[in-house]
């Protein structure tokens, strides 16, 4: 028995071995370091570590601004709903005038035209009708081709002139004795004094009728005209004759058609 077997030197050497191995990894139970020396310089950083795991989803951003404008040829939108109609705008100027038209188909002869005559004879009719009653009324006096007729108003020289052209007529202005008479009798049936169709011209101081004619006939009283340049405009007295006078009394207004 003083030997070793073979199996109890297996289990020797397989001790010894994991002795040899603990004492190389440098695990020790129950052995206490002892250290005598400085402590040693610190050794290196290491090297960065792997990059950490994603986090959490952030909270919602504020919307983005606008895109650009898309490609043209897009999907047409939906039609607005339509508005009240307005008022129709104001009417534009007139436009050139037309040309004339053509000739049209040749007519009758006046004389043959029976219808213009029968219209014709309607207006000599009335007309007539009419004249008989101014005439009979002395509203109107006819001295050949002029017609004299007056309101019986007294108005400024201006104003008659104004009044008679309203009325389609002119201050009346005797070219003649009959015409001159007429006149006269109007004055003498309103008993009062009327201004004539005369004026005074400014550079020679000649009278003049409205339309700057040279006076073909006159009737002045006996020593007028002597107002000068102060009397520019002509009064017919009751007899019929003439005298300057300033323009701004009130004179009868008798016009002449
Ligand atoms: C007044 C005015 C004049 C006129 C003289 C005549 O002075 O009527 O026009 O010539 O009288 O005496
Ligand atoms: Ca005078």
């Amino acid at each position: 028995m003083g030997g070793v077997s073979g199996t109890e030197a297996m289990l020797l050497r397989s001790l010894a071995l994991t002795l040899t191995l603990l004492m190389v990894s440098g695990v020790q139970n129950n052995v206490k370091d002892v250290c005598i020396g400085s402590p040693g310089i610190p050794g290196t950083p290491g090297s960065h570590g792997l990059p950490g795991r994603d986090g959490r989803d952030g909270v919602k951003g504020d919307p983005g601004p606008p895109g650009p404008m898309g490609p043209p040829g897009g999907m047409p939108g939906y039609p607005r709903p339509e508005g009240v109609i307005g008022s129709p705008g104001v009417a534009g100027e007139c436009g050139e005038k037309g040309k004339p038209g053509e000739r049209g188909p040749p007519g009758l002869p006046a004389s043959l035209d029976e219808e213009l005559q029968t219209t014709l004879h309607k207006f000599r009719h009335q007309i007539l009708q009419t004249m008989g009653v101014l005439s009979l009324q002395e509203s109107m006096l006819v001295v050949g081709e002029k017609v004299f007729s007056s309101n019986g108003q007294s108005v400024k020289f201006e104003d008659i002139q104004e009044l008679c052209a309203r009325a389609g007529g002119r201050i009346a202005a005797p070219t003649s004795p009959e015409e001159n008479e007429a006149i006269a009798s109007i004055v003498k049936k309103y008993n009062t004094y009327a201004y004539l169709g005369l004026i005074a011209s400014p550079d020679s101081g000649d009278f003049l009728y409205m339309d700057g004619s040279p006076v073909n006939y006159t009737s002045w009283y006996p020593g007028e005209p002597r107002g000068w340049d102060k009397e520019k405009c002509v009064e017919m007295y009751k007899d019929g004759q003439w005298n300057d006078k300033n323009c701004l009394q009130y004179r009868l207004a008798v016009c002449e058609f």
